[in-house]
């Protein structure tokens, strides 16, 4: 049976209406030394703040996925992460995602409470489709073309959204073959992943297409160098961008936006939810 509910972990996300999901960063604090207690604290802070602010879903990141940066080891990720997540899945009102592809973070993730797994490599590493099928998480599938630290150099596609839309139909028929359910299952076009400027608009004029692969959406657009490319402004000047495109996505099917700027996009989206 169809239905809007995502099972994800102790949840069942109802997506009739527009959700936000919010963007937590664990990154280790450069200006003090307070090494990795103060950036379990922050991180946690920063997500109960999000919380208040409407946030339905929390994204964790150890910064891994960060498009041309240098990738962080297994040990640090789960350094980073872990404390975040076994401290929130106690005290979290909203379902706990972990951005990462490691599957050894995916695994300790799910043991330490997360309730999905975000994932850039849409569970293409060894291992990764078998320990989401053996856990009751949601899961993510996301596009990229390439790999980070190089798939912005010359993105090329011969038809992007055809192409995009044949590895998310792929890579969910990959996860049912292992026995994860469709109501587990979101995709994602993954903006600026191995794309150009031309790529990611054409992605969100033509988002509707994928809805029709029969997964609830998310999108990603959150400060991200296009907005800064269409309207000018670097990462923190592009809030108002980021909300033209949150509105525009919801509006042609996407069901969640990755974000961080959570109050606002909330605020937008209830006009949004409110027409729709
Ligand atoms: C620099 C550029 C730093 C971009 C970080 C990023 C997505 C994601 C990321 C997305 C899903 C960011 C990105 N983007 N996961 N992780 N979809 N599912 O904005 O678009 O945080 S990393």
């Amino acid at each position: 049976m169809v239905t809007n509910l995502l099972h994800c972990g102790r949840f069942q996300l109802d997506l009739t209406y527009p959700r936000v999901m919010g963007i937590v960063n664990v990154t280790p604090d450069s200006f003090s030394d307070g090494g990795q207690y103060a950036a379990t604290d922050l991180a946690v802070a920063h997500a109960q703040q999000l919380i208040a602010e409407g946030a339905d879903i929390l994204d964790i990141g150890g910064e891994s996925t960060r498009p041309g940066a240098e990738p962080v080891s297994l040990q640090e990720e789960l350094r980073r992460v872990i404390p975040v997540i076994e401290a929130l899945s106690k005290i979290s009102t909203v379902p706990l995602s972990i951005d990462t592809y490691k599957p050894q973070v995916m695994q300790a993730a799910i043991q330490a409470g997360v309730d999905i797994v975000n994932d850039i490599r849409a569970l293409q590493e060894e291992h990764a489709l078998e320990i989401v099928a053996n856990s009751n998480v949601g899961v993510c599938l996301m596009h990229m073309q390439g790999v980070p630290q190089t798939m912005q150099i010359n993105p090329t596609y011969a038809d992007v959204l055809s192409e995009v839309q044949q590895f998310l139909a792929d890579r969910a028929v990959a996860c049912l073959a292992h026995g994860i359910n469709k109501n587990r299952i979101m995709l994602d076009p993954g903006f600026g992943f191995g794309k150009t400027k031309e790529h990611n608009i054409a992605l969100i004029q033509h988002l509707d297409r994928l809805t029709q692969l029969g997964y609830p959406l998310l999108v990603g657009l959150s400060r991200k160098s296009v907005l800064g490319k269409i309207a000018g402004g670097d990462e923190l000047q592009r809030l108002h961008a980021g909300l033209a495109a949150s509105v525009i996505s919801v509006m042609k099917g996407a069901k969640v936006v990755r974000v961080h700027d959570v109050k606002a996009t909330v605020d937008a989206l209830k006009v949004v939810a409110a027409v729709i």
